[in-house]
């Protein structure tokens, strides 16, 4: 125990283990002290806000999906929106007569089986009104057709809501009702398309589009896709020319939608077609 040697290196051994012990408590330390705050603040500032927000998490840039029948208004308020914000897509023109509807395929996708539908990247959505939403909020550059500020937003949901549930209910007990039940529809609802057509006027008197908003909005895109299903029923239903002030409306949302509109009117024109002939021709 006495010789010098065997003090010696027993000295340095235990110096030795002083060393690693000081340097694996200092390491802690590091990790405690500054790799651990850093690591969380990164999983709350990148990982977290990166899984609510999708977008962030798809790392292909695929195209986005659209399922529609173009020529019905609730699938073309879509197909205008996506033209009005230049979205590039798929259209897979889904024919909602054919016997073959739903493919398996589609109701494994959506279980509803309605049109429209939208696959993107791993959000999928039914609801003209919610695609439309999203769209906007996603890919709406400027954001004019949805302005953020909640007011403003919150006249374009009414109209928006206006248009889809009222205006597309009375589409449906009138125009829909002569294509496919071939009857006179019951007079209230000629009623209630007198009055929404009167409304779409007093709707658009403040600013020149129906949401009081300066420049065509996505509420102006719903309520164009319903009022553009009229122009070839007027000797049936109503005369558009009884109702001036809509009738400038639409011509004012025609104007400032340049080539977004030639795919509505090309699928108005489809819709014609189709009307005419499975109402063996009501309309004429
Ligand atoms: N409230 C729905 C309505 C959707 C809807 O009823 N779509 C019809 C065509 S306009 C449809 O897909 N029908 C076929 C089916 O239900 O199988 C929306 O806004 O998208």
């Amino acid at each position: 125990m006495n010789n010098p040697i065997i003090f010696s290196i027993t000295a340095v051994k235990s110096e030795s283990t002083l060393v690693i012990q000081t340097a694996t408590l200092y390491g802690a330390q590091v990790v405690v002290g500054f790799f651990l705050p850093a690591l969380t603040a990164f999983v709350f500032s990148e990982l977290l806000p990166a899984k609510r927000d999708k977008s962030k998490m798809d790392m292909t840039k695929a195209k986005l999906d659209f399922y529609a029948f173009p020529i019905g208004p609730m699938c073309r308020c879509v197909t205008m929106t996506l033209d009005v914000l230049k979205v590039d897509h798929n259209l897979h023109i889904t024919d909602i007569f054919s016997d073959k509807h739903p493919t398996f395929e589609f109701h494994a996708m959506n279980p509803q089986d309605t049109v429209p539908f939208m696959k993107d990247g791993s959000t999928s959505l039914t609801q003209a009104g919610a695609i439309m939403i999203y769209l906007a909020d996603k890919y709406g550059g400027d954001k004019s057709v949805y302005p953020e500020d909640m007011w403003i937003r919150a006249k374009i949901n009414e109209r928006l809501f206006f248009a889809l549930s009222d205006m597309y209910e009375t589409f449906r007990h009138t125009h829909a009702h002569y294509t496919f039940a071939k009857t006179d529809p019951a007079p209230n609802k000629i009623n209630a398309l007198r009055k929404q057509l009167k409304l779409i006027g007093e709707f658009a008197a403040k600013t020149g589009f129906v949401a009081e908003t300066k420049s065509v909005s996505i509420a102006d895109l719903a309520v164009y896709a319903i009022y553009s299903s009229y122009t070839f029923t007027q000797k049936k239903l109503v005369n558009l020319d009884d109702f001036p002030e809509a009738k400038a409306w639409a011509q004012r949302v025609v104007a400032s939608l340049n080539d977004a509109e030639k795919s509505s009117e090309q699928y108005v024109k489809q819709m014609e077609q189709f009307s005419r002939e499975k109402s063996g021709g009501i309309f004429d």
